[in-house]
């Protein structure tokens, strides 16, 4: 189970976040840095979303106010030796982020791991990892439902709706529980 009390401080405790996922992105990747960012614009917090692969040409309806950049080490160099911490996505081995895995190795801030899957590298003290949820997205879903500081919204909605279909196979697979579809019904509601 993770502590969703313990992961909203550390989203208050810092003042600016870098937020990646894993090379070559799916929906689930990028719908959950688009979710998360949303959850730190609300808080009134400071982020970047880098992604060592660009954002294929059919998810990038999920970044309507075009916020991901593509990683150049030039040009990225101050952020990583300047923010407080890291939000990685979707992934438990920093090999995962693949170009941006050496800047991840010397980053001095706190690194956060959201994810679902098996056999954590154990990169960062804060884990916040569940096997047992269909999703990343699912995973922030759950987030976002432990506060009441926090409101779901269109772009929130659709980045998690995606994310949650896709790692789902469009509910099919075995993690598709009864809550899945609660959430997505949620979300359905959201969209217009
Ligand atoms: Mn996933």
């Amino acid at each position: 189970m993770i502590n969703f009390s313990n992961l909203f401080k550390l989203l208050k405790k810092h003042t600016n976040f870098i937020i990646t996922s894993h090379v070559n992105p799916d929906p689930d990747a990028i719908g959950s840095e688009i979710a998360i960012s949303g959850i730190l614009t609300q808080l009134k917090k400071e982020f970047k979303i880098i992604n060592t692969s660009e954002t294929p040409y059919n998810m990038l309806f999920l970044d309507p106010n075009n916020q991901i950049e593509y990683f150049d080490n030039d040009k990225h160099q101050s952020i990583f030796q300047t923010y407080e911490a890291a939000i990685v996505l979707d992934l438990n081995h920093l090999s995962r982020t693949a170009r941006m895995e050496k800047s991840f190795r010397k980053f001095k801030g706190e690194i956060i791991c959201i994810d679902h899957h098996t056999n954590p590298e154990n990169f960062t003290k804060h884990n916040f990892i569940d096997e047992g949820k269909s999703s990343t997205g699912e995973i922030i879903f759950d987030l976002i439902n432990s506060s009441d500081e926090i409101k779901l919204n269109k772009n929130i909605a659709t980045a998690i709706y995606s994310a949650i279909m896709t790692d789902t196979g469009s509910f099919r697979f075995n993690k598709t529980t009864s809550e899945v579809h609660n959430k997505t019904a949620q979300l359905i509601r959201i969209r217009p």
